[in-house]
């Protein structure tokens, strides 16, 4: 039977490229997001699999409840969560810090991810089967300089991992985490609020992963035997060695 992998972020970047790489691996897919022009051109892209659109903000727990409520009963069974959306808005000092990219960050980044799971857990506790692909980063390892509250967000996404696996041990439903290092995606654009000029010099000089790269490790979790749970994993470019090495400034 066709299993179905629901992605949140999947009208950009890391989502997106998990999309068109679960697509060839014969899931068919619930696309998330808020921007409808991209998920539409991602659904003709996929023209040969069974996709499904659904419009919300994270952010907003009612929207997150009804979008997954109102799925096509052919899209209610969900066997892969993959709790993608996300971005790093700002990157200052503490002491120069903006209040709403902070709530922005803690909002999205963290209560979405926990509004999204609590919609999703249940029925695959139910099933005795599911498994949650948290998406974290370097920056939930290791704090780096001006990074601070995206940081303490992807830390906490860190947490939430492996309080969801302790907690859903023994039910059947496998959970882990995927935290890549520097992607060469729209994260940085959406960081500097649009400056093309600065996204694009925080991946000059070397060779950063492709959204395509993490998607490739997606596919290989999700396609481990059911008694292999990939708990967590880092992925970086071979130029970084840590979250403090490259100046994204
Ligand atoms: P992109 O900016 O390309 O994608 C972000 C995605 O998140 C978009 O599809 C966007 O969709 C969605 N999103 C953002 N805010 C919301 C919201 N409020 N409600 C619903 N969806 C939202 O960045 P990436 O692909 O790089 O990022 C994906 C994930 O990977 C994030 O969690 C990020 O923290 C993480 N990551 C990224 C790294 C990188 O270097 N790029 C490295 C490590 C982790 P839309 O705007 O349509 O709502
Ligand atoms: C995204 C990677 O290093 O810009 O999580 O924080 S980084």
């Amino acid at each position: 039977m066709t299993k179905t992998a629901f992605i949140t972020g999947a009208s950009s970047g890391i989502g997106e490229a998990a999309a068109i790489a679960l697509a060839k691996e014969g899931f068919q897919l619930v696309l998330c997001g808020r921007r409808q022009q991209k998920l539409t051109d991602l659904q003709e892209f996929l023209k040969h699999t069974k996709t499904h659109q659904l419009l919300f903000d994270v952010r907003n727990k009612e929207e997150v409840k009804n979008a997954i409520n109102s799925l096509p009963e052919e899209f209610k069974k969900i066997d892969v969560l993959i709790n993608n959306a996300g971005n790093a808005h700002g990157l200052d000092y503490f002491q120069d810090g903006n209040l709403e990219d902070w709530d922005a960050m803690i909002d999205i980044n963290v209560k979405g991810l926990m509004y999204v799971s609590k919609e999703i857990i249940p029925q695959m506790i139910a099933r005795e089967e599911g498994q949650i692909i948290n998406i974290g980063s370097t920056a939930g390892k290791e704090v780096y300089p001006k990074g601070n509250v995206y940081c303490a967000s992807k830390h906490a996404v860190d947490a939430i991992n492996q309080g969801m696996r302790l907690d859903l041990n023994g039910t059947g439903v496998k959970v882990g985490a995927i935290n890549p290092g520097l992607v060469e995606t729209e994260f940085s654009k959406v960081r500097f609020k649009g400056d093309e000029e600065k996204a694009t010099k925080v991946y000059e000089g070397f060779k950063a992963l492709q959204a395509k790269d993490i998607a490739d490790v997606i596919c290989f979790v999700v396609t481990r035997p059911s008694h292999v749970n990939i708990a967590d994993l880092t992925v970086m470019c071979t130029a970084q060695a840590s979250s403090t090495l490259v100046d994204k400034n």
